[in-house]
Parts: structure tokens; C-alpha cells; sequence
């Protein structure tokens, strides 16, 4: 077989100026391919809402990759486990209601899943900012921007771009890094941002999922980001509490959009 170079750098460039055309305007953007952004991706995308992941890394899964204190095992509880089982993943039941699985089959399914249901997950890309409107005398978030993390290590100066969304979800873990940016830049929110509490596994698990909703019109949080921003106790590595609250802010962002539309 005879490979031609050009043929291979042409279509990728060509290909790559067709999807960043078409994701400039999407329903749902997702700030981080961790477990919590990786499971609301699955459900945006499977009820049939154009969604789209950013992640800075060059790899998915966040947090789930360390495992605990880097050990390749992560434990998860009911009712979490029954999202996992839907995605095929292999659990070994341990009695009291927790699972325990290997950490990378759960990056591996989370991330395959969220893809086989339509989301496009674009790894590399730092979110550094928001668009947002006032109307009404209510803020409304209404994209992101987003610059290529490569550049933005590399310390120079090139303009980022913006992505337009009726829905930006902050699934960026324990920094919180797009709800940062909405206290800085939209004080009027009164966005507060404690920081997550000590370990309490039981009360941490709840509370994230209880606590997992809109911040303001357009804004919404999962995950971890949620912890820190209402100062609610850490967990370790139990997982069940990410995917229960990516489930639930799909669900939050599935109704708002309904109604909107
Ligand atoms: C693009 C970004 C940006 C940015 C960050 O940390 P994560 O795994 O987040 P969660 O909330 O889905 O899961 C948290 C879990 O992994 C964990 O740490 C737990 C349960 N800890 C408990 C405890 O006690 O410590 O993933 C966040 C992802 C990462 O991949 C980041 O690289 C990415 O977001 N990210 N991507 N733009 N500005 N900031």
C-alpha cells in the first residue's frame, strides 16, 4: 500500500475545520471528562441533545485514573452501580450495597459510552472563560471560551475562541474552574465557593447528588465542583456520587431545555 503524507495531513485538517464549524453552537457543553462529566454527557447525548465535552487533558476519566492513593480498583454504591452495569462494566459486589471495579475499565466504558451515545469529546482544550448576557436584570450563560491547552501553557499571547450553548455544565472536579469564573466576573451571583469539607464518605456521597443543580440560567454544576461549592464533606474514591450527580444535572439540563424550547 502506498501512503501519501498529504492525503493524511489534508484530511485531517479538513476534517477537524468540519467538526470545530459545527460544535461553535451546541446544545450542551461539558467542562471535564471526569466521571461526573463523562455520565452527563452519556445521558445529554442519549436523549438526543448535541453535546460536547472539553477536557484539557489529552486523556478522559479525571480523578478515576488514580484510583486510591493510585491502587487500580475504585469503589461504587447503589443505586450508581446499575449505570455501570447499563454501560457493561464488570463490579464485584462487596455486600452493604458497594461495588468495587477496576479503575480503568470504569474511564474506559464511561468515555465509550458518552461517545457511542453522540457526545463529542474534544481532549486538550482549556475552558478559560464564559459568555455571558444580563436580560431582564438576570445573567444568563450562554457559551464558553476556550483556548487549546498547549497554548496556554505555553504562555502566549493568542486570542482564544468562543462556543455558544444554551446549557454549560462545570464538571471540572475539586478547582471548580468555570464557577470560578462566574463569581470573579459575575459578582451579582454572590457565588461564595467554600471549598470542599473534610472526608466524610456517607454524608459526602448524599450531599453531592442533592446539591447537583442550575446556578444560575445556563450554569450548572456536577461532580466535585459541587462539593467545593457549597463546602460539602469529600468522599475518596467512591464514585457513586459522580455518576448520580452527572445523572442528575442531565436530567436538571434535559427539563430546562424542554421547556425552553
Ligand atoms: C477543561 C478541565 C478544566 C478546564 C479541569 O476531577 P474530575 O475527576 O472531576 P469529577 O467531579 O467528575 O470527579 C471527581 C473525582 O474524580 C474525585 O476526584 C473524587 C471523587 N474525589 C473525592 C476526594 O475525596 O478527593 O475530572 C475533572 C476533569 C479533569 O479531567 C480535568 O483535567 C478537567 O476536568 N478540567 N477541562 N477546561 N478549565 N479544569
Amino acid at each position: 500500500m502506498r501512503i501519501d503524507e498529504t492525503l493524511i495531513t489534508k484530511s485531517i485538517i479538513r476534517e477537524s475545520l468540519s467538526l470545530l464549524e459545527d460544535i461553535a453552537e451546541v446544545d450542551v457543553v461539558i467542562v471535564g471528562a471526569g466521571p461526573s462529566g463523562l455520565t452527563a454527557a452519556y445521558f445529554l447525548a442519549k436523549a438526543g441533545f448535541k453535546t460536547l465535552v472539553f477536557e484539557r487533558r489529552l486523556s478522559f476519566g479525571g480523578g478515576i485514573g488514580g484510583g486510591g492513593m493510585l491502587l487500580p480498583r475504585i469503589v461504587v454504591e447503589e443505586p450508581a452501580h446499575e449505570i455501570l452495569l447499563e454501560m457493561g462494566c464488570k463490579l464485584k459486589e462487596l455486600g452493604g450495597g458497594l461495588y468495587v471495579m477496576d479503575a480503568s475499565q470504569l474511564i474506559a466504558k464511561l468515555a465509550n459510552a458518552a461517545l457511542d451515545a453522540g457526545a463529542r469529546i474534544l481532549l486538550g482544550v482549556t475552558v478559560e472563560d464564559l459568555v455571558y448576557r444580563k436580560e431582564d436584570d438576570r445573567f444568563r450563560v450562554t457559551g464558553v471560551v476556550a483556548q487549546w491547552t498547549a497554548v496556554s501553557l505555553s504562555g502566549l499571547h493568542v486570542d482564544p475562541l468562543s462556543f455558544k450553548a444554551k446549557a454549560v455544565v462545570d464538571c471540572t472536579g475539586h478547582e471548580a474552574e468555570v464557577i470560578r469564573v462566574a463569581a470573579k466576573k459575575i459578582p451579582e451571583l454572590g457565588i461564595k465557593l467554600p471549598g470542599e469539607r473534610s472526608m466524610w464518605a456517607s454524608r459526602g456521597e448524599e450531599e453531592v447528588v442533592k446539591y447537583t443543580d442550575r446556578i444560575c440560567p445556563g450554569l450548572y454544576a456536577a461532580g466535585m465542583a459541587v462539593a467545593a461549592l457549597y463546602g460539602l464533606p469529600r468522599m475518596g474514591p467512591i464514585f457513586g456520587g459522580m455518576l448520580l450527580s452527572g445523572k442528575r444535572i442531565a436530567g436538571v439540563i434535559i427539563e430546562d431545555l424542554k421547556r425552553s424550547s
